[in-house]
């Protein structure tokens, strides 16, 4: 077992879940030699070319360094935290995959990632992913702000009377920083399935009926993790595939790999000028 040096004040609290957090952190802060880091960032299927952008490599932790971090077993799912330096001299804390709550239906291992940002002294989180887009618009590789959430899952990392409240889940301040990046960036609704399965195209016309724009496996349950934890929420999502019945293609991973591919390069600039704006 990591000890947790005195000196990390970081996530405040007694929720079940938040000492292993903070083991995690001070795992990371031993291995790198970084006592703080200012954001977190979890990198979604697409988005895992991103960290060369960003800045200058600080150090590498494998996910079987840091107490509580699991593998999920997906292919383009990488296992490392990185730590990355910006231009301006602060520290970015980057997951390269995250823990899904289809990998072993464990909630908290879900909130695990964001909590551990939180311990490690961020106060606002990034959190991208690849999705299905319910739009004609919404074509592969289209970039697209989460604006809001709706949870289909039927879960929560969160335990008792927990009340956070979700009105600004997606903070409108960096909402706001990252439109002035991009005044292209389209925004949308991000409706959480629980998977593995990709939806049935009746499904995907219910969500869209209800509001969504897009249909994840991720980033809904991470927001209400990181809420809780007290970090600041940007939500960026990469439309890799249409939902089911959108169009008449079926879904394969190998083509939403393909996709986020094909996008690398664009989504690494937009999301390393939206960090550097932060
Ligand atoms: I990448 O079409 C990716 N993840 N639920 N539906 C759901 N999750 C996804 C999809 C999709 N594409």
């Amino acid at each position: 077992m990591v000890a947790v040096s005195d000196t990390n004040t970081f996530l405040i609290g007694d929720h079940p879940g938040f000492d292993l957090a903070r083991q995690a952190a001070e795992a990371i802060r031993q291995q790198l030699k970084i006592t703080h880091h200012d954001i977190g960032v979890v990198l979604g299927s697409g988005w895992a070319h991103t960290i060369e952008t960003l800045g200058q490599i600080n150090g590498k932790v494998a996910f079987a360094e840091v107490p509580g971090l699991g593998s999920d077993g997906v292919a383009g799912h990488v296992q490392e935290v990185t730590s990355v330096k910006l231009p301006d001299g602060r520290n970015v804390l980057v997951f390269g995959s995250r823990s899904h709550y289809y990998a072993r239906r464990d909630i908290q291992a879900v909130a695990h990632v964001v909590r551990t940002i939180a311990a490690s002294g961020a106060t606002s989180v990034v959190l991208t992913n690849g999705c299905g887009g319910l739009s004609a618009d919404f074509i592969p590789g289209t970039p697209v702000l989460i604006s809001d959430h709706i949870n289909l899952t039927g879960t929560t990392p969160l335990v008792g009377p927990e009340f956070v409240d979700m009105t600004d889940a997606y903070s409108r301040r960096l909402r706001t920083i990252a439109k002035r990046v991009d005044p292209s960036l389209a925004e949308g609704v991000y409706v959480q399935f629980a998977g593995p399965q990709y939806e049935t195209p009746a499904e995907v016309a219910m969500a869209a009926t209800l509001g969504g724009d897009l249909v994840g496996m991720s980033t809904a349950l991470d927001t209400i993790a990181a809420r809780h934890a007290g970090l600041e929420v940007l939500g960026l999502s990469l439309v890799t595939n249409a939902g089911a019945g959108v169009t008449d293609a079926p879904l394969s991973h190998e083509d939403v790999i393909a996709a986020g591919q094909t996008a690398a390069p664009r989504v690494s600039k937009l999301l390393a000028e939206i960090i550097h704006a932060i």
